[in-house]
This record gives C-alpha cells, structure tokens and sequence, in this order.
C-alpha cells in the first residue's frame, strides 16, 4: 500500500504525506487514533486527522515542552503531565536528575496502548517507576488532587473535543491552586498563523490567573505551518532573565534542539507575534 494522507487546516490548506502502510486504526470513547509508516517521517501518530507525532521530529517539540520549565525551575521534583499519553514528554521530563515523581493524566486509555506497542522509543519513560500513569480526565483531576507540583505541563490536543476546557479561565485557576510556591505552566500554544483566536484566548485567560504570562516558539515540520508555540505562565520567576545558564550547560543529558541559546532565543518573538501578544497581556 502506498497512500497520501492529508491533515486539513479549516478548509483552505492541506498537508500530505506518502504513508508506506496503516499500522493502527481504533476509534476510543474520545477520538480516531490512527498510526501509519510514512515516508521520509517514520511512524505517525494521527488523532481526529491531526498529526501529533512523528518519529523525525517528535524530539523538537517534546525537548522544547520540558526543559523550558525544567531549567527555569530552581528545583523540580514534582512534575503533572495532562495529556501526553504518548509519553514523550515524560521521557524528558525523567532526564532531569532532580525530578523524583511525574504524574501523567491522559483522558485516552488507547493512546498509552498504542504508543507503547507502536512508539517504545517515545513511550518508554511511562514504564519508569517515577512515572505515575492516571488515566482520567486532567480537568477533574486538577480539581480534585491534593497533590502539589513544581511544574504542570499541558501536552494537549487542538481545543476540539476533549481538550477543549483545557484552555479555559477555571482550568488554569485550578493548575495555580495546585503549583508550588515557583511553580510554573506550560502548555501546548498553536501556531500563531493558523490558530490566532485560540492563542489570543488562551493567553489572555492565563493572565487572569498567572503573573507571568509570556509565549515562546520551535519549529518542527509536521504540524501546519512548522512554526508552533508554547505559552509560559509562572507565580513570577521568569523563563529568561536569571536562567542558570552553567546548569543547562552541564546537564547531564544530550539533546538535539534544545540549548541554553535556543531556550533564550524562543521567547524572541517575530514582531506581528511580540506585538500581538503584548496587546493581549496589556488587556
Ligand atoms: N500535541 C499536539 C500538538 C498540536 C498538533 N496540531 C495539529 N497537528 N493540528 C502533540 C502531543 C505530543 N506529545
């Protein structure tokens, strides 16, 4: 077999790529979960025609989710993943040294199934003994749990379905309620070009709650348009200025994008975006 499969952007862009065969296919209670072999990008991982993974470039995104809020803390030890079921970013968040437990609330029991028969080299830090897998809904979660963290990180789908309270006002107020007293998130931000509206919201409802807000950006290949951001909120420690640079320096871990100079250099935002993103957070 050797199809194109398309992901769609509103109704007037499409990307597509050669897929060598259909690995996996099931609908769960909350989305279709597709896996295909495509070439050039390896194995891909499809939710609702959306790519969320691929093999080539999954390193980009999951680098820049984690070790932002990991160097910025001066001491993480208690990190909560919601969403991320692939368990890429629970495989970098576990490099660091210093961290003694992650949480991970994924809402879809198939995406942990798939991602570990399909992606073990993404998934493999869910098997880690530090590494608490809860499958449930991560807004109820943060509602309810006593626990405190360091660092909550919103490794989310596009705000369609089951993501979608996920970029609300209540949503971040109980992420605040439960980060300690440095405590910071990050979470999955949309592309500046294609998702304008859902950025404008969700930063402007973290600025209700957090005192820092800010956005920073990566690039990688498979999600539209390549250029796709993060947003930063904290209780006020910076993501830039007072970064422990000789600690990013001497980690004890190698990585392919992520650096002290790429860390400072994400939050420089292109003008229409730095502008943007100041008239909200001035609102
Ligand atoms: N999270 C999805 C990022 C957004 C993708 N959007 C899209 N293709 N339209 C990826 C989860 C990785 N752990």
């Amino acid at each position: 077999m050797a199809e194109w499969i398309e992901e769609y952007t509103y109704d007037y862009y499409a990307a597509k790529y050669r897929a060598k065969a259909k690995l996996f296919s099931e609908q769960s209670p909350y989305q279709l979960i597709e896996i295909y072999d495509v070439e050039k990008f390896g194995k891909m991982l499809v939710h609702d025609g959306c790519v969320m993974i691929t093999e080539w470039d999954e390193f980009i995104y999951h680098e820049m989710i984690a070790h932002v809020p990991l160097f910025v803390h001066p001491h993480p030890r208690r990190v909560l993943v919601i969403g991320g079921g692939d368990g890429g970013t629970v495989r970098e968040i576990l490099r660091h040294p210093l961290v003694e437990r992650v949480v991970l609330a994924e809402i879809d029991a198939v995406v942990v199934r798939a991602a570990k028969e399909f992606f073990p080299a993404v998934s493999f830090g869910l098997d880690d003994p530090r590494c608490d897998v809860r499958i449930c809904d991560g807004v109820r979660f943060v509602q309810e749990t006593e626990e405190r963290f360091d660092i909550v990180i919103v490794d989310s789908t596009d705000p369609v379905g089951p993501a979608e309270p996920l970029f609300d006002t209540s949503f971040y107020a109980d992420v605040q309620r439960i980060l300690t007293r440095n405590g910071i998130c990050v979470a999955q931000a949309e592309s500046p070009h294609y998702y304008e509206d859902i950025q404008a919201h969700m930063l402007k409802n973290q600025s209700d709650i957090f005192d820092t807000v800010a956005m920073y950006y990566f690039v990688n290949l498979t999600y539209p348009g390549g250029f796709w951001c993060f947003s930063f909120a904290s209780k006020g420690v910076s993501p830039t200025e007072g970064l422990n640079i000789a600690r990013i320096d001497s980690r004890p871990f190698t990585t392919r994008y992520y650096n002290a100079a790429i860390h400072q250099a994400a939050f420089v935002l292109p003008e229409f975006l730095r502008q943007r993103v100041a008239d909200i957070l001035r609102k």
